[in-house]
């Protein structure tokens, strides 16, 4: 089984300077699952549009990788991330948001929106220099 660290940051849309960093809620799996990191440029972009899919739908990233998530719609959504990664979840993904998610262990992540049956995506990390 692999478990997922990866750091998690938010910001809002267009703004240089983020919010706080923090770390999910929830992280039982073992200390230093989730570690919390400024985050740089994004690596690669998926944006969840009001088709309601995520797109690209999958990728496939090296560790180290920045993925962001652009609401580029109006609808809401979230980032349900199935198990062992559900710590990893964003529960509330409105219009014009951005996040992002810096992944630092190889392994795949596949997540929903919950509110949108169908709307999935998943996540292939590879080792650094893969
Ligand atoms: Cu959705």
């Amino acid at each position: 089984m692999l478990l997922g660290a990866v750091a998690l940051v938010t910001s809002t849309a267009g703004c240089g300077r983020a919010a706080p960093p923090f770390a999910s809620s929830g992280t039982s799996a073992g200390a230093g699952d989730v570690a919390v990191a400024s985050i740089g440029t994004a690596t690669i972009k998926v944006q969840a549009t009001d088709k309601l899919k995520f797109v690209p739908q999958t990728l496939s990233v090296n560790v180290g990788a920045i993925v962001e998530w652009d609401n580029a719609g109006i609808a809401p959504h979230n980032i349900t991330f199935d198990p062992p990664n559900s710590s990893l979840t964003k529960t509330t993904f409105n219009a014009g948001e951005k996040w992002q998610m810096k992944f630092t262990s190889a392994g795949t992540y596949a997540y929903t929106c919950t509110i949108h049956p169908g709307m999935v995506g998943t996540i292939t990390v590879a080792p650094a220099g893969s």
